[in-house]
């Protein structure tokens, strides 16, 4: 059946969808309210979802008046994250797939790996770092592509208690040199190369390069994925497959606390440096899982795919701990939506039918421009649901998602969160409201939305209104702390809106008390649904002698959401060129990551400054948007004219 419209605008599912789903209208209302009403009984049975070694006699005390903001949940309870996710399932689960692997090259076998398997994997990966010193606590990097090791490797860790700490496989050298001198870790997880989109990435000489900044106690165990030549360095480096095969293929589970660290996963602020968001076990996994299985709609049995890379929170939240604590089966993919072709999701989505499918607007759209015809080839009859994540999504990109891959008939769920978030924070859940394209819809269980005015604080009260998005009580998934830097989770978090959570995010709700996010209000740039501090392209920026100062803002990018823009002032005496602007991008590139690289990069003289030296941003913007008729007061600036001199020679390729 498809699903039309209203006159509203808004979808509603069908009655198949509804009379499937796990929760309805009345049953969204009935435990959201019960929720905020009484979060102590709620989550008390909620967390019942998952199995404690001890059982919580607490379950929830935190605060969010600074200077003590604390948040603890089920916090005398003890659990292991890695048997909730294995162990446990395999009384009915044994010989059920919990990971279906797809490799990059379409013509390379999946592989199936059963709750068996996964269990004598992670064993062994674990007897591995034990064998290397690895202690409760200790943090181990991983800096892996998409292959199963990344999943053995994450519950390893949780199954020994270390702390995990991902690093996205698209990071440079130093990028990864940082996150492992900041979180002090013993060992680094990599493989030789990432394969992705038929090209491969030198992971390996990434680690070595990385390796020369950090300690040289730091052990480095190499996955060798594609088996192309590498070098070693003896007494550091280790052979991990060989080291598994040798390892014993059971390893007990320790008894964790629930506020014991699961993992670190570091991420942009609006300052140069990222920030190492941490997160709990227990808390974690009851709202991952709940979140999981709610949106989803997920059901016993149903092929679930979620195309994030583990090296962001998506890829820990719904590729591993959330579907596999409800004994899912969960795809896991090397590859890129583009290789061999615009259809290869589809291919997948056909070849492992494919029954939820989640994905983030940015691919959408780069496969909306590429034609329908990709999709239409595909048998996509197992889809029953759609989402997406990390971005706003807008209503053509909305359109044709609904229309050519759901077929009019499958629930999109538009889900809201962040890192810091755990979880979806606010998202429609199938059945139980309808939808409007683009809007996240309502709060999920337990989260207390409430929109403040950007400069006066003050709590919008009616139903519609506009401002920035804080949450005004802790659930159970949220972030307990940055590693080692409580101050600045204060800070960043609970001391500009006091009492409540910031997520820097503005938003508005409409007349039916639906939010609709409209982007970051601070300096972070959302680039393909991947986050960026403006202020960390600036730093490698200015790292370049020729370079004397830089400002970066974002700007409307019909793919990505939004671009990179970056003006740049030379130091004295060196000119411009296009050699230069090539030097400079791969200069950034080199620091931070392909995905930092600026997508347009303009020479300026000046930068528009007030009298006291802060660069005017919002003027920055402006021009970068090409909205020269709403540059404001540019009085105030020391030397207006440099503002005339950045128009005329604006990008105007973007
Ligand atoms: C999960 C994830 C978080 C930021 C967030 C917001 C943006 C994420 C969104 C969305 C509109 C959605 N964002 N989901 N904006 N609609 N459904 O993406 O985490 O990488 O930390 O990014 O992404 O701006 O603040 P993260």
């Amino acid at each position: 059946m498809t699903i039309k419209p209203d006159a509203k605008g808004m979808y509603a599912a069908s009655s198949e969808v509804v009379a499937g789903a796990h929760v309805d209208a009345t049953e969204y209302a009935r435990r959201y309210q019960a929720s905020v009403a009484d979060p102590q009984a709620f989550w008390a049975n909620e967390a019942q979802r998952i199995d404690w070694i001890k059982p919580f006699t607490k379950v929830k005390d935190t605060n969010f008046n600074t200077p003590d903001v604390s948040i603890k949940w089920f916090e005398d309870g003890t659990l292991n994250i890695s048997a909730n996710c294995i162990d446990r399932h395999m009384i009915t689960r044994a010989q059920q797939t919990a990971i279906i692997w797809e490799p990059d090259d379409p013509n390379a076998p999946a592989q199936h790996i059963t709750y068996t398997q996964l269990l004598e994997q992670t064993s062994r990966l674990a007897n591995v770092l034990k064998a290397q010193g690895v202690k409760r606590g200790d943090r181990v990097v991983l800096y892996l592509p998409m292959i199963p090791e990344a999943a053995y490797a994450m519950l390893a860790c949780a199954r020994i208690g270390a702390i995990h700490s991902i690093v996205f496989a698209g990071f440079s050298p130093d990028a990864l040199a940082n996150r492992i001198n900041d979180s002090d870790a013993k060992i680094l997880i990599t493989a030789d190369f990432a394969p992705r989109g038929g090209k491969k990435t030198a992971l390996k000489d990434n680690a070595d390069k990385a390796l020369l900044h950090c300690s040289d106690r730091v052990k480095c165990l190499v996955v060798k994925h594609t088996g192309d030549q590498i070098s070693w360095v003896d007494g550091r480096d280790v052979d991990l497959r060989q080291e598994m095969a040798a390892a014993k293929p059971y390893c007990p589970y320790v008894e964790m606390g629930a506020e014991d660290p699961l993992f670190i996963l570091y991420t942009s602020g609006s300052t140069g440096k990222p920030k190492g968001v941490v997160h709990s076990s227990g808390g974690y996994l009851v709202y991952a899982a709940l979140t999981h299985q709610m949106t989803f709609d997920y059901h016993d049995g149903d092929i679930y795919w979620c195309t994030a890379d583990v090296g962001w929170v998506t890829g820990h939240s719904y590729i591993i701990y959330g579907p596999l604590a409800n004994g899912a089966t969960t795809v896991m993919f090397e590859g890129v939506p583009t290789y061999p072709d615009a259809g290869r999701f589809w291919a997948v989505c056909e070849k492992h039918k494919v029954n939820q499918f989640y994905t983030a607007p940015t691919a959408i759209r780069s496969l909306m421009g590429l034609g329908s015809e990709w999709v239409e080839k595909y048998d996509l009859s197992s889809l029953k649901l759609l989402g997406t994540v990390g971005e706003p999504i807008n209503p053509e990109a909305w359109n044709w998602y609904n229309t050519h891959v759901g077929k009019g008939r499958c629930p999109i769920v538009d889900t809201f969160w962040q890192t810091e978030t755990g979880g979806h924070l606010i998202t429609p859940l199938p059945g139980a409201m309808p939808t409007k394209p683009g809007s996240a819809t309502l709060p999920f269980f337990g989260v207390k939305p409430v929109v403040l005015d950007a400069s006066t604080a003050v709590v919008q009260e009616a139903t519609e209104a506009e401002g920035v998005l804080c949450i005004a009580d802790s659930w159970p998934g949220q972030m307990r702390t940055l590693w080692g830097d409580h101050d600045r989770f204060m800070e960043a978090y609970f001391s500009q809106y006091k009492g409540y959570y910031f997520t820097g995010d503005g938003c508005r709700r409409d007349g039916d008390g639906y939010y609709w996010i409209t982007g970051r209000v601070d300096d972070v740039i959302n680039v393909s649904g991947h986050r960026m501090g403006t202020a960390e392209v600036e730093s490698a920026l200015v790292a370049h002698e020729k370079v004397a100062e830089a400002a970066v803002v974002g700007y409307p990018h019909d793919i990505k959401g939004q671009g990179i823009y970056a003006y740049v002032t030379l130091m004295k005496g060196v000119e411009p060129s296009d050699a230069l602007r090539k030097e400079l991008e791969a200069f950034v590139r080199n620091e931070i990551g392909p995905i930092a690289k600026p997508d347009l990069l303009q020479w300026a003289p000046g930068l528009p400054k007030t009298r006291s030296g802060k660069i005017m941003r919002r003027i920055l913007r402006k021009i970068a948007e090409n909205d020269f008729a709403a540059l404001g007061d540019t009085s105030t600036l020391a030397d207006p004219s440099v503002v005339d001199e950045l128009i005329a020679n604006r990008m105007n390729k973007g």
